[in-house]
């Protein structure tokens, strides 16, 4: 993908509002909560679709929701899928019941040699999945059969509903909420988990504002800018908005150390961005923080520092996500997030050569 949504006027990157708003109700007049028949396509490499796939772990919609992940590479037709195998056993064996990510990361912490992985390499189960329900070829398929006239991006993720085929919704933000509004609570035994209580939706809602706008996005405007000033402008603006949550994470930690002691446990047991508990807010800034030092500081150029040498709050808090939750390391896969980035945006890096590093990619607790 060469072309960005820069605006040709100042080179500001202006990210596009999603088309199909949804939700899944029982008083919705079509999309009734139902097993097995809402689907998501994901991207491993594409932020905002891992909120979606950590939140379907997380709420044990597994075996629920379906799942397709597109190949990592995005082309000038958009994103892919692998060739559907005549082999009906290995989609069976592979597809839908697996593990929390869908797709076999545990290679994804070994740094080897990317060199060898051309752009249509055909792993099936590594580089992605066939797409079970149709057999497209192409994410831009299902959009097509949803709405034919449609003439806007063909993103992921995307909530499918395969008994009326057509997108349910594909904003991230809303496929959230979907997936933790407990419509689906009939059909899973543990339904304890709510990522967004009610006591706290105010104070989630006010950090996952600013932390879009200026992290989740922000790097993306300082990555995609076209202009020095533009970048410049929005680079210090991420960086201002890490110190923020820095500061935020420290006193939080602080206090946690204080009430349970300097060595006990319970700390990280509590240490989220809001309240104590395990939250939306803090999917929402994983999936950022996680590429963080992998991509966005080489290839969005946010350099200034890095989250492991540079923010050592928000870097505890990461790792304790990452080595302490299943359905936050499951679903992080390094070598889609690398090989995403560094061979789709040819603008940004024309000759797709990946770079190896950081070793490793996320550090130990
Ligand atoms: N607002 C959307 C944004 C999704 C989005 O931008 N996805 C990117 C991948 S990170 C995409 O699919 N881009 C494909 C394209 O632009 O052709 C959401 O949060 O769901």
């Amino acid at each position: 993908m060469s072309k960005q949504w820069a605006d040709p006027k100042d080179g500001a990157f202006k990210r596009q509002v999603s088309s199909f708003r949804e939700i899944i109700s029982p008083n919705h007049p079509i999309y009734k909560p139902a097993m097995n028949r809402y689907w998501l396509y994901v991207s491993l490499a594409c932020p905002w679709a891992h909120r979606t796939l950590i939140a379907r772990s997380l709420k044990h919609l597994n075996s629920v929701i379906g799942l397709v992940v597109v190949h990592w590479h995005l082309d000038s037709n958009g994103w892919r899928f692998l060739k559907y195998p005549t082999d009906k056993a290995s989609i069976d064996e592979n597809i839908y019941h697996t593990i929390s990510g869908g797709i076999d990361n545990s290679q994804s912490l070994e740094i080897k040699p990317f060199a060898s992985i051309p752009n249509d390499s055909d792993r099936l189960w590594i580089d992605g999945t066939p797409d079970p329900l149709n057999q497209f070829q192409r994410l831009k398929d299902l959009y097509l059969k949803s709405e034919p006239g449609y003439d806007a991006r063909f993103t992921v993720p995307v909530l499918w509903d395969s008994q009326t085929n057509t997108i349910v919704n594909n904003e991230s933000s809303e496929i959230l909420r979907i997936l933790n509004s407990g419509v689906f609570d009939e059909f899973v035994k543990d339904t304890t988990i709510d990522l967004v209580p009610r006591e706290l939706e105010t104070q989630i809602d006010e950090f996952n504002s600013w932390v879009y706008d200026n992290i989740n996005n922000g790097v993306y405007k300082a990555g995609f800018a076209e202009s020095a000033i533009e970048y410049e402008k929005e680079v210090k603006n991420v960086f201002e908005h890490l110190d923020r949550v820095e500061q935020l994470f420290k006193n939080k930690y602080l206090a946690l150390e204080k009430k349970y002691g300097p060595d006990s446990k319970e700390i990280l047991q509590h240490f989220y961005a809001i309240g104590d508990q395990l939250t939306e807010a803090d999917i929402r800034l994983y999936t950022t923080i996680v590429r963080f030092d992998p991509v966005y500081v080489q290839h969005f150029k946010c350099n200034l520092t890095t989250i492991r040498d540079g923010y050592p709050y928000v870097h505890l808090w990461l790792r304790n996500l990452y080595w302490n939750n299943d359905s936050f390391r499951l679903t992080t896969n390094f070598n889609h997030i690398k090989l995403h980035y560094t061979r789709s945006h040819t603008r940004i890096n024309p000759l797709s050569i990946t770079p190896l590093g950081p070793n490793p990619h996320i550090k130990p607790l």
